[in-house]
């Protein structure tokens, strides 16, 4: 959590991602979450199965299992 210049504070959202089985998986979701405009700081954890980031506006569901399906994982 950090506070943006407007002092509000970034909201944390956590999904959880089926078939990461080893570093290469977390770069490739790492960087198709990133790439989703309004989120930030990502951060996936391989053993979890989960990906953290923070998003400056509300980003739909939709939009993020889009992009995971896309980078060949699934939210789940
Ligand atoms: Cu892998």
């Amino acid at each position: 959590m950090f506070e943006n210049r407007c002092g509000v504070v970034t909201p944390m959202k956590t999904v959880k991602i089926k078939g990461m089985s080893c570093q290469h998986c977390v770069n490739a979701v790492t960087k198709a979450l990133s790439e989703i405009d309004g989120v930030s700081n990502v951060n996936v954890n391989l053993s979890a199965g989960e990906a953290t980031f923070e998003e400056a506006r509300p980003v739909h569901s939709d939009v993020i299992a889009e992009k995971v399906k896309k980078a060949g994982f699934e939210i789940g």
